[in-house]
């Protein structure tokens, strides 16, 4: 019987060398030690025994069975330690590794230009006031002087939301409520940037939606000479110290004068090309003194006060500053486009 234990001790032990899972193992101990193994059957064959023999296989079984038992924690302990090193291994992260590359936006290139128009205004002292995009039929047009049987405000032309409210046709109500917020007290100065809305079918030059700038500066004294400095002092920052502008007359319900200004063509310098229809000039912005109607309307006194304005188009400035030859690249989110405005 000592004989076959220490078979058996030996069988164990050799299999509990070639396990190379935790599971094995577990099976090597059931197998060995359980209930219905080889060494339990010995232990219940020993009744068989003679009262000299019994003590020796009982402890030879018991020594056995401990020898199996601390070979199995053994080898589990190792097993466990070979899995978590593995882990470790695999889990393990390579500091030194390049990180993946963040992709970074750019600012709009509308965004781009009204900021920059911002910026140069706020250097010749006016303050940037912004409005809602639906208005009153009130601000946006009575207020400027425009009548209501006057043909700007047909309803083919502009979008309404209610028989009296629309989407803006210009930034020019942000300017009336304004003045009116001033209580017919100067000066007020302001530049007003946003998005305007007017029906029109869309293609290279025209949109249904698009942004404007907008100025107004009412206070004693304003002239029309201050008008052209400082529309020449604009024009001058933004396309460059060695274009000139010219004002030519025109006509809105809401200045009285009105012109229309024009800055030499920076393509040709003024000898005429392809980008200014060989005129030498490209018409950028419409100006005019603000008309006594809108002064009075605003609880401006006209007697007292003057005032210029003056609109432009910013997708007009972007295109001219950046060659863009179709206004539909600003509004279609082609990421080719967009990602040229990155700044270094
Ligand atoms: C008030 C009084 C006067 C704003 C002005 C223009 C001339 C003008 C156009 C330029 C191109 C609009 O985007 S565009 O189509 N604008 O020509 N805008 S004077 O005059 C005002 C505004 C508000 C209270």
């Amino acid at each position: 019987m000592i004989e076959r234990l220490q078979e058996l001790g030996k069988e164990a032990l050799q299999e509990i060398k070639d396990a190379d899972t935790v599971k094995a193992l577990d099976n090597i101990r059931v197998k060995y030690l359980g209930k219905k193994g080889p060494i339990t059957e010995v232990l219940r064959g020993m009744g068989k025994l003679s009262a000299e023999e019994r003590p020796k296989v009982g402890q030879k079984a018991n020594e056995i069975r401990e020898e199996i038992q601390s070979s199995l924690e053994a080898k589990t302990t190792e097993l466990e330690e070979i899995a978590l090193e593995e882990k470790l291994k695999e889990e393990s992260i390579d500091v030194t590794l390049p990180g993946k590359e963040i992709k970074r936006g750019a600012r709009h290139p509308l965004t781009a230009v009204v900021e920059e128009i911002e910026d140069i205004f706020i250097g010749l002292g006016f303050q940037v006031t912004e409005g809602p995009e639906v208005e009153t039929d009130y601000y946006n047009f009575e207020a400027l002087n425009l009548p209501p049987d006057h043909p700007a405000r047909d309803m083919q032309d502009s979008f309404y939301v209610t028989h009296d409210m629309l989407l803006r046709t210009q930034t020019s109500p942000v300017q009336a409520r304004t003045m009116q917020k001033h209580n017919g007290q100067g000066p007020v100065k302001i530049v007003c940037p946003g998005k305007v809305y007017r029906r029109d079918d869309d293609d290279a030059t025209h949109s249904h939606q698009f942004m404007q700038i907008e100025g107004l500066y009412v206070d004693k004294n304003v002239r029309m000479s201050d008008l052209k400095g400082t529309l020449e002092a604009f024009v001058k920052k933004y396309f460059g110290p060695e274009r000139s502008i010219r004002l030519r007359p025109s006509f809105f319900p809401f200045t009285e004068p009105s012109v229309e200004v024009d800055v030499s063509c920076g393509i040709c310098g003024g000898a005429g090309c392809r980008v200014c229809k060989n005129s030498g000039w490209i018409e950028v912005l419409g100006a005019g003194m603000v008309h006594p109607n809108v002064l009075e309307f605003s609880g401006f006194d006209s007697n007292e006060y003057s005032g210029f304005a003056f609109g432009m188009g910013v997708e007009r400035f972007a295109l001219l500053k950046y060659g863009i030859d179709d206004i539909r690249h600003f509004y279609t989110n082609d990421i080719r486009f967009l990602e040229q405005f990155k700044r270094a």
